[in-house]
């Protein structure tokens, strides 16, 4: 199966990100969720939850594969009560080009630790 600009798994970075074939500095590990520290934070903490199962954005969830999206927002849970997230949070997922999406592996990204601002830019 080929994610999005024609990106087939096996050259998915994040892929390869839950393969161990790149190294990545893990915060949360189950059956079918990883997370692991941006590699460009845009907060104090800013972690990324990927499903370990291939999906390329949000347009590619389906009913065959929405439950890892549950299990992404209870791991979200997990880690920022171990993380004592306790002053908020935000989660966010690029989707497409005009969101600047720049890995076609589905992400959510975890930003905390000081005042956000909204709208986004
Ligand atoms: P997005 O622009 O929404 O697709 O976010 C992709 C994020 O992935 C971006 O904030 C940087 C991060 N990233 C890209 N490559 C790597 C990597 O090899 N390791 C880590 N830790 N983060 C990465």
């Amino acid at each position: 199966m080929n994610g999005v600009r024609g990106e087939s798994m096996s050259e998915c970075i994040f892929c390869k990100i839950v393969s161990g074939e790149i190294p990545s500095n893990m915060v949360y590990e189950d059956e079918t969720v990883y997370a692991f520290y941006d590699n460009n934070p845009q907060a104090p903490v800013h972690i990324l939850f990927i499903p370990k199962q291939h999906i390329a954005s949000t347009s590619e969830i389906n009913k065959e594969n929405s439950s890892v999206v549950a299990d992404i927002f209870e791991a979200i849970a997990v880690a920022a009560n171990e993380l004592n997230l306790d002053e908020g949070y935000r989660v966010v997922s690029n989707c497409g080009r005009q969101a600047q999406q720049s890995v076609p592996h589905l992400h959510f990204h975890v930003l905390a630790g000081r005042d956000m601002t909204w709208p986004p830019g």
